[in-house]
C-alpha cells in the first residue's frame, strides 16, 4: 500500500518511523511518503494561511499550496486510470463521518491513501471539490473533539490501518480474535505473579476448566459493555444471546422484550 501525508508539521509523522509501522515500512509492505505543505508554495514567507472571507476568527489554509501538493500526488498515484478509479483522499476534521473499525478494514483494502493535515480553522472548502476529480474525497472524524490540526487523527488512522495489511502483524491469529469480537469490549486479561500488592488473579483462570472460563470472560465482557458502552449493548442481535448472556445483562440493567434490548430504566 501507499500512503501519503501532507502536514506543516511533517515531523510530526515522525512517530511513523517507529514499532509496527516502521517496521513495515522497512520491510516495504508500507510505502510512506510525508510531504510538507510549505514546498508547494512560491512566496518569501511560504504562506499557507488567509483571513477568512465572511468574518470570523482565526485563519483559513489557503487553496493554492494545497491544489499543487494533491496534483502532484494524484499524478504519482499507482491507481488513477481510465476505469475511473481513483486514490483515497482522508482529511481529518470534527465534520466528518466517524471513523471506527470497519472504515480501517475497508482503508486497509486500498492501494493508495493520502491524508490532508488541516490547521487553523480548516482547509478552503474548493480544495475537497478540487481534490475530487483525481481521489475519492472522504472528510473523517476520529471522535467528538476538537484537535489543533489533523496531523494526530493521522497518527491514529495510519496506524489502525496499517496493522491490518497482511504481513504487518507478527500474529495474524490476534487479528482473526479481534474480528470475532462480536460488538462487546474484551475481557480483563491477567499474568504472572498470581498475587501482587494483595490482589488475586481470579480464581476460575487458574482452574483449568475451559468451558468455566469462557463463561467468566463473557459475563465479563458483557458486565463492562454494560456499565462503559450501553450504546453498544443495544445493538447487539438478541438472538445471538444464550440463557446466561441474558442473565447477565438482566444483572446489569437490561430486559429483553419481544426480541429487543433495552435498558431496563426504560421500561413502563
Ligand atoms: C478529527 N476529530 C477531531 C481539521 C478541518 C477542512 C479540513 C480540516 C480546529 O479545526 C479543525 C481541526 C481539524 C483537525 O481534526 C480534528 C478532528 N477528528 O480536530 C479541521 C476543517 N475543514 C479543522
Amino acid at each position: 500500500m501507499r500512503i501519503d501525508v501532507v502536514s506543516i508539521f511533517p515531523e510530526y509523522l515522525a512517530a511513523l518511523d517507529l514499532s509496527l509501522i516502521g517496521k513495515a515500512r522497512r520491510e516495504k509492505l508500507l510505502d510512506l511518503n510525508v510531504h510538507d505543505l510549505r514546498d508547494y508554495t512560491h512566496d518569501r514567507h511560504r504562506t499557507v494561511d488567509d483571513t477568512p472571507y465572511g468574518g470570523g476568527a482565526g485563519m483559513v489554509m489557503k487553496p493554492e499550496p494545497w491544489g499543487a501538493a494533491l496534483a502532484r500526488i494524484a499524478t504519482e498515484s499507482p491507481v488513477s486510470n481510465a476505469l475511473g478509479d481513483k486514490p483515497i483522499l482522508i482529511v481529518p476534521s470534527p465534520a466528518g463521518a466517524v471513523f471506527d473499525q470497519e472504515m480501517a478494514y475497508e482503508l486497509a483494502g486500498a492501494q493508495h491513501l493520502a491524508f490532508a493535515c488541516g490547521r487553523y480553522e480548516g482547509i478552503d472548502e474548493r480544495v475537497l471539490e478540487f481534490a475530487s476529480e483525481a481521489f475519492d474525497v472522504r472528510p473523517v472524524s476520529i471522535g467528538d473533539y476538537v484537535l489543533n490540526g489533523g496531523e494526530v487523527a493521522v497518527l491514529a488512522m495510519v496506524e489502525a490501518i496499517g496493522r491490518l495489511i497482511p504481513g504487518v502483524i507478527g500474529n495474524p491469529e490476534s487479528l482473526v480474535e479481534e474480528s470475532h469480537s462480536d460488538g462487546l469490549l474484551e475481557y480483563p486479561v491477567y499474568t504472572k505473579p498470581g498475587t501482587w500488592e494483595g490482589r488475586e488473579v481470579p480464581e476460575v483462570l487458574l482452574s483449568g476448566n475451559h468451558g468455566k472460563i469462557a463463561r467468566f470472560r463473557r459475563n465479563k465482557q458483557l458486565e463492562r459493555t454494560a456499565t462503559r458502552r450501553p450504546d453498544l449493548i443495544v445493538q447487539l442481535d438478541a438472538s445471538t444471546l444464550n440463557r446466561h448472556d441474558r442473565d447477565t445483562l438482566w444483572h446489569n440493567g437490561f430486559a429483553i422484550v419481544e426480541g429487543r434490548i433495552v435498558p431496563k430504566d426504560e421500561l413502563g
